[in-house]
């Protein structure tokens, strides 16, 4: 036993004094600068590290609770988080945000200054990445033992500039002044294998073991990021792997007197962790990309089981400690991994090792699109994890065995069922490998699970239907509603309390108000003081003017075909024409904001059409306020927060049964905007939810989109049909929004009239109808009020904390594991 001393943990004070002292402690001792000369970035750093020693000590306080209480522990394995600024998050959640306020203000500098200092952290691509970062701040929030596992790229998600009118991507170099929330851990490393061969070593009474020898080695080291709790003192942990190159990579190089490739090779290998690739819903294919998956995965499982190894348990007690859940297809190698480490390297038997691992795993898929479906040429596999192909060989075999048994005689339904696809040239299915290695399969959305189970796992489904659960995904009402809307947090403390903030189905107190003149008026205040805010960063970000007293009509989300910006610009074109032809339309800003994948030529070309028209259609002296077109630059989680308060009306128009589910659909309805949607991914729970009246559902179902497909789609036949639609095709096609080359839009006009994949064509007129329902309720500003107020009562379900007792009931068996006043040493 250590003596009392050495145990002891410190009791930071967390009042204006205590914080004070901290922060000025803080600039002399850590940032090293005297407090007479600190700029505001080093007031900013001593700010965030007086933050950082108060959650590293609660973060032992609930690592010390959960080893005394046994918990079982969920790990979150994820490419992707898509975090955002984290100084004002974490005083919120650790609930110092307003004594910070005073202590910064008492040193004489404005907290707000400072929180607008901060570089985004950009770890993800979307909604993908986002959910990850949302489920971990519940997990902490609710007190459940729950850990993120991710890779510590040195370049995030890129930044987007337009020049003038198309993308050009940036990158976004996040830790060039360091990071104040990250622990290194250098003591923390693991070994991480690739290429070389394997080698069988036959035992004449037992099972043969393999070893996997020469190739090359990488470390992997540790950062972690404490996640704070809201109202509650629990605080967990991301950890995110870095690269290091090992030290025998150094001495068998350098020994080799080639001094330059020695240090350069050195920087190669380090290069795993460099960069996250840009890429939504589309596989990547790359050889690094491999290498980045298995080596997050390596780390993450070799860690997970020295943890549960130094706690005491044995390895048959895994799935009884330890939930992973797979976020994606792109942590799948984990099955074949923690074979390996089972059976390689701690020598428990094939059968015993897959009944854990089968056990232990449970995976999340997010999209049903054939792009987006990880497969890996068995030859790459080969070369790169020699071990695990044969691993995968061996589930495989096991599994279909299994089906042979089940369905003798159905070959196609083996080939169907595979983890190896004989058609294209043999590759290993990710997808089918998870699935075979976990014991729950979950979908994000109810139609998205449902179509999961109807075409693309249908087989497995019919296999195994006790696998498959529903998960709808959520938002946390922390970031997206406590921090981006302080107005209407405001407004709903003051009418119904503050309890929906850990309990979101709370909102629906509010229903009973929605026809009060009083709160009526007070949330189209709220509206409209969230829309000025927004025009004046539009104003700095474009130059470009928005009246703040028209309806805000906001698309914000990745450049997608299937999510049919094409279809809003449409609408914009059509709008504009009328306008100049003398017709009176509704006024309206429309705000698009996203970014396209670098390669991704047709979303590029979207963004940059968009960019003309935005052009054209501002500094048309004939339109004035009646239409204005934003193209939002770079948009990312801290933009995001600004522009989702102000949005008036949510576009949801992906064409039906593509999108998975969506999360931005959630966050823009939350806060107050009205959906115009198709019937896919979430918008149909959104709908159950709020009801008819405050949504304007439009366009074909998932299954009329099928049909439609099978029918063979006109979309000439149709825009003979529609003069207006047809006269917007003209206008993009006849090069009238192009300064230079008018040909240059011809191919956009050839794709809509003759391929037009996402029925943009098809569904123009329901469309246009929905937002002139949107258009007749805006401008009855009562009906429009209690309608948005209705929608803000029933978003409840949408939160994230519910979606993770969602995970933590149906598939991890964890429970809530509150860290005990007491033990925070009395700590507030
Ligand atoms: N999603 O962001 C991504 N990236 C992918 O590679 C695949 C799917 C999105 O995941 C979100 C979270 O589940 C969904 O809401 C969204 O519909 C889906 O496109």
């Amino acid at each position: 036993m250590a003596a009392p001393e050495v145990t002891h943990l410190p009791n930071l004070p967390n009042d204006v004094e205590g914080l004070r002292q901290s922060i000025r402690d803080a600039v002399v001792r850590v940032v090293g600068e005297d407090p007479r000369q600190a700029t505001e970035r080093d007031w900013m750093e001593a700010l965030a590290f007086a933050i950082r020693e108060r959650m590293v000590e609660r973060r032992l306080l609930t690592r010390r609770q959960f080893a005394d209480e046994d918990v079982k522990r969920v790990y979150y394995l994820s490419m992707e988080y898509l975090i955002g600024r984290m100084l004002e998050a974490n005083l919120r959640n650790m609930g110092i945000l307003e004594p910070a306020r005073q202590a910064m203000a008492d040193l004489g500098v404005n907290l707000d200054t400072i929180l607008d200092l901060e570089d985004d952290a950009a770890l993800g691509n979307g909604g993908l990445g986002r959910l990850a970062a949302c489920i971990l701040e519940s997990l902490a929030t609710q007190g459940y033992p729950g850990y993120g596992y991710g890779i510590r790229y040195e370049f995030g998600m890129f930044r987007q500039e337009f020049e003038p009118y198309h993308q050009v991507e940036h990158p976004d170099n996040w830790l060039r002044y360091g990071n104040p929330w990250e622990f290194p851990r250098s003591d923390r490393k693991y070994p991480i294998h690739f290429y070389g061969h394997v080698v069988e070593h036959h035992h004449p009474r037992g099972e043969t073991r393999y070893t996997w020898e020469n190739g090359e080695e990488v470390l992997a080291m540790a950062y972690d990021y404490p996640t704070a709790g809201y109202g509650r003192r629990n605080v967990n942990n991301l950890r995110l792997w870095a690269a290091k190159a090992t030290r025998d990579f150094d001495l068998r190089y350098f020994n080799e007197g080639d001094y330059i490739r020695a240090v350069a090779d050195k920087a190669e290998s380090e290069t795993i962790s460099m960069v996250l690739y840009p890429n939504d819903a589309t596989a990547i294919g790359k050889e690094l990309r491999l290498k980045q998956e298995y080596f997050f995965v390596s780390a993450s499982l070799q860690d997970i089981l020295d943890r549960h190894l130094a706690l005491g348990y044995n390895l048959d007690a895994l799935p009884d400690k330890v939930a992973i859940q797979l976020n994606d297809t792109h942590p799948a190698i984990a099955v074949a991994e923690l074979m390996r480490l089972l059976v390689d390297c701690h020598e428990l038997s094939w059968d015993r090792a897959w009944d854990l691992a089968r056990r232990t795993f449970a995976y999340t898929n997010h999209t049903l699109m054939p792009e987006a479906l990880e497969t890996w040429p068995v030859e790459l596999m080969e070369r790169v994890l020699p071990r695990h192909m044969g691993i995968i060989y061996q589930i495989n075999h096991d599994f279909l065995e299994q089906v042979r048994h089940r369905y003798p005689g159905d070959n196609d339904r083996l080939a169907r069922l595979s983890i190896i696809d004989e058609q294209n040239g043999r590759r290993v299915r990710m997808a089918h490998l998870a699935v075979v290695g976990s014991h729950r399969v979950n979908g994000v959305a109810a139609l998205h699970t449902q179509l999961l189970q109807e075409t693309l796992f249908e087989d497995f489904y019919n296999l195994w239907p006790e696998r498959f659960v529903n998960v709808t995904n959520g938002v946390t009402p922390r970031l997206w509603m406590i921090q981006a809307n302080p107005a209407l947090t405001e407004l709903l403390g003051q009418r119904i309390g503050n309890d929906w903030q850990y309990d979101l189905d709370r909102l629906r107190a509010l229903e009973p108000y929605a026809h009060d003149a009083d709160l009526q008026k007070a949330f189209l205040d709220v509206k409209r003081a969230n829309k000025v805010r927004l025009a004046n960063l539009v104003r700095e970000r474009t130059g470009v003017e928005l009246n703040p007293d028209v309806m805000f009509d906001v698309q914000i989300k990745r450049i997608h075909e299937y999510k049919r910006q094409l279809l809003k610009l449409l609408h914009v074109v059509d709008l504009y024409r009328r306008i100049r032809a003398g017709e009176d339309v509704a006024p309206r800003v429309v705000l698009f904001g996203g970014k396209a994948a670098p390669g991704y030529a047709r979303a590029k070309g979207i963004i940059q059409v968009i960019n003309e028209v935005a052009d054209i259609v501002n500094h048309d002296p004939a339109v004035g306020d009646r239409l204005k077109c934003v193209f939002f630059p770079n948009y990312e989680v801290s933009s995001a927060s600004i522009i989702i308060p102000a949005a008036d009306v949510s576009e949801q128009i992906s064409t039906a049964g593509f999108e998975a589910s969506g999360t931005g659909n959630m966050k823009l309805a939350l806060n107050g905007a009205l959906t115009i949607g198709t019937l896919d991914g979430a918008n149909i729970e959104i709908r159950d939810a709020v009801g008819e009246e405050s949504i304007f559902i439009f366009g074909m179902t998932a299954d009329e989109v099928v049909e439609h497909r099978r029918n063979g789609p006109n979309p000439e036949a149709i825009l003979a049909q529609q003069p207006n639609l047809a006269a917007a095709v003209e206008m993009i096609e006849s090069g009238f929004f192009t300064c230079d080359d008018p040909g240059t839009h011809g191919d956009l006009g050839r794709y809509l009239r003759h391929e037009d994949p996402f029925f943009v064509i098809a569904d123009y007129a329901a469309y246009t109808e929905a937002c002139e329902r949107a258009d007749t309720l805006y401008a009855d500003r009562t009906a429009w009020a209690e309608a948005a107020i209705l929608n803000v009562a029933r978003m409840g379900y949408f939160s994230i904390d519910r979606t993770v007792r969602d995970y933590a009931n149906q598939i991890w068996d964890i429970i809530p594991e509150p860290v005990a006043p007491s033990r925070t040493n009395g700590a507030a």
